[in-house]
């Protein structure tokens, strides 16, 4: 059963045009002292976003912009579409393509969290939004949050090719342009380090789950079951499996001219882990790696991250 992928792509396409009509410093602007691009997000949408509510069943994947939220978001889909298929009367009232919202919580219209409420079906919603700015009833009301977390390494790396790639987005002449940036806290979306310092404090919390890019990409087998279980989900080996045939980097890369329309191309990148060693000087990993000891290593997703293992040469 696959989601109505309209919207998505309708979005993102106005994104790229209005992109590349704009000068690179109207790209973005800040609401409270955190910066987004101005092509997806907008402060009505953020006023708006306050008045969502959060269901106990709601599943939250929360991941910082490029540690893999597509990656798993088709995951979750996959999960939940195939699990509710199951129970779900076939006939429905409503077409695929109605119901279909932007994925991600922060973008869309000031009318979407409104139409969100009278969504059927268990809602699969994912945000890059550090917690203190997601609506406070997502806590309250005890959604199960999935937190995505990469190495910063491949993090900075994989945004700085996509900040090349992509309009809606400010580029950067130089890789050690974009370095000064990312460790400035002048990112769309704000400060990695500032966003696993703050999702630390949630990640003991019995309604989050916490995975890295790392390990799902070394099993996804296991990566798969761990999710499906933490949501209460049981499926057939079978299906299972073929939740993650389907995630395979290859084949969402083949498919994404349908899922993404001309943002797969940019998205569905490498896929890999150490790309950073063909970007990182020896200064620079000395610059991150003591901003990381100072900040996360001693943190429970700094422990979770295994900086040694990923992102030393
Ligand atoms: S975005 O634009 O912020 O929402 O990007 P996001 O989806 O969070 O992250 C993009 C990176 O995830 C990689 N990716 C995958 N890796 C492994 N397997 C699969 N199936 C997969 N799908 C997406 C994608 O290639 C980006 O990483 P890089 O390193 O740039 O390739």
């Amino acid at each position: 059963m696959e989601k109505s992928r309209k919207k998505f792509i309708d979005v993102i396409d106005k994104a790229i045009v209005a992109g590349n009509t704009m000068d690179r410093d109207e790209l973005l602007f800040s609401y409270k002292g955190v910066l987004y691009p101005v092509t997806l997000c907008s402060l009505e949408v953020f006023r708006a976003m306050e008045s969502f509510e959060a269901r106990s069943d709601d599943v939250i994947l929360a991941g910082y912009p490029k540690s893999g939220t597509n990656w798993v978001g088709q995951i979750l889909n996959d999960l939940v579409a195939t699990f509710e298929k199951k129970r779900r009367d076939e006939e429905k009232s409503v077409s695929d393509e109605e119901l279909e919202e932007f994925p991600y919580l922060e973008i869309g219209d000031t009318e979407k969290y409104e139409r969100m409420k009278k969504l059927p079906f268990r809602r699969v919603i994912l945000t890059h939004l550090a917690p203190g700015n997601l609506p406070k009833s997502i806590f309250k009301n005890k959604a199960k949050i999935l937190l995505l977390i990469r190495n910063p390494k491949d993090v900075a790396t994989s945004f700085f090719h996509f900040s090349n790639a992509w309009s809606a987005l400010p580029s950067y002449e130089t890789w050690d342009d974009f370095f000064v940036a990312f460790m400035t806290e002048k990112m769309p979306w704000g400060s990695y380090f500032n966003y696993l310092s703050e999702w630390n404090k949630y990640a003991a919390d019995e309604n989050v789950m916490t995975i890295t890019y790392e390990e799902l990409k070394e099993n996804r087998d296991m990566g798969v079951k761990n999710i499906a279980s933490f949501l209460g989900i049981s499926l057939t080996g079978e299906e299972l499996r073929s939740v993650v045939e389907r995630s395979s980097f290859q084949s969402m890369k083949e498919n994404s001219l349908k899922t993404h329309g001309a943002l797969g191309s940019m998205l569905f990148r490498k896929g890999g882990v150490s790309d950073w060693k063909n970007l990182f000087s020896e200064e620079q990993n000395e610059k991150m790696d003591k901003v990381f000891e100072e900040r996360i290593a001693r943190t429970k997703l700094g422990a979770k991250l295994k900086y040694e293992v990923y992102c030393k040469a």
